[in-house]
């Protein structure tokens, strides 16, 4: 790597080991931490994010922007003071570089973690949500800077689909013009984050992780760069209805409007807002979730290891851009 830009990061000694000898490396975000859990309920979901990272074979990096450096990988302590600080910022794309520069803390939104994804060569993120185009777009023209990121970062998103505080067809349709292949994994619709259904057929099903792998590293071996979002529906066991969550969602929204909450503060409000309206049931539905899609990035990166190791078309012959 360009020792100007090894300066700007801490990478812990055993990430540095695992990307000498190529094992496979899943990103973990750290807004879902900073912003979407609360404290200290989102100590333990980090770790346990982690472990099950492990469990399944690859190694877990969670990013985030600490003392003026790119962490990869959070010692103990760091992952504390990054859960449990008030002034941590959000960071996506535009704010990367300031947060530096002040020394700031800065927890990693997806688009962010995917930018150090992409200067780390991991290839596989795991997350809970994803952001997109918010409902009533044409009002706020709120639409996340995640999808952009998703587009031109060679990895993919293993997410629990959009909850239905945004438009999930026209964050569809915005991923389709990024040209930003989107599929389910085991199931026909597009799940809606504590939903399994949301009424919208997913364009795409897919049924095995490895069959997706091969296509990864088909993709990028041609020089076809850009990412993937696969949707994992919550388990059954944790689900919540959609026709308990919408009346709770157009409460926090109504809620959210009259507050004059708009840009980086709406969703980590909306979260908050439905945690408290469902007595928690949303907190315990989003760490099941989130552990499910870790579950399933684990097996994901460890087949893509094989498979870019294995393939015939190596990566970066520049056929495509
Ligand atoms: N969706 C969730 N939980 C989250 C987020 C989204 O269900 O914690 C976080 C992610 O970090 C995502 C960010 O990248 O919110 C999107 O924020 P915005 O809508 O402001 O782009
Ligand atoms: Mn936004």
């Amino acid at each position: 790597m360009n020792p100007n830009i090894s300066r700007y990061l801490k990478i812990t000694p055993e990430l540095q080991e695992a990307v000498k000898n190529q094992q496979p490396i899943v990103a973990l975000e750290s807004t879902i931490i900073a912003h979407g859990l609360p404290y200290p309920e989102n100590v333990r979901v980090a770790t346990l994010l982690e472990q099950t990272i492990r469990d399944e074979g690859a190694i877990p990096a969670t990013l985030a922007l600490l003392d003026g450096l790119i962490h990869v990988g959070l010692e103990p302590e760091e992952l504390e003071s990054i859960a449990s600080g008030k002034a941590v910022e959000k960071v996506s794309r535009r704010d990367f570089a300031r947060v530096l520069a002040t020394n700031t803390m800065g927890a990693t939104t997806v688009s962010a973690t995917l930018m150090v994804c992409q200067l780390m060569g991991i290839r596989v993120f795991a997350t809970g949500g994803i952001g997109g185009v918010h409902r009533q777009v044409e009002k706020s023209w709120d639409i996340s800077a995640d999808l952009q990121e998703i587009a031109r970062t060679d990895a993919t998103v293993v997410a629990a689909g959009v909850k239905s505080i945004l438009d999930i067809p026209k964050t569809l349709e915005a991923l389709e013009t990024l040209g930003v292949p989107v599929a389910t994994y085991q199931a026909d619709q597009v799940p809606a984050f504590y939903s399994r259904q949301s009424g919208i057929k997913s364009p795409r099903r897919l049924d095995e992780v490895k069959d997706l792998a091969r296509e990864m590293a088909l993709k990028w071996g041609l020089g076809i760069h850009g990412g993937f979002l696969l949707n994992c529906p919550i388990p059954e066991a944790h689900e919540i209805p959609m026709s308990t969550m919408e009346p709770l969602i157009e409460v926090a929204m109504k809620k959210a409007k009259e507050q004059g909450i708009e840009g980086k503060e709406t969703t980590p409000f909306l979260l908050k807002e439905l945690r408290e309206q469902s007595a928690g049931l949303t907190l315990e539905a989003n760490i099941k979730l989130a552990q499910n899609n870790s579950a399933i990035a684990s097996k994901l990166a460890t087949f893509l290891n094989l498979c870019m190791v294995n393939h015939p078309v190596r990566h970066g012959l520049g056929l495509f851009y």
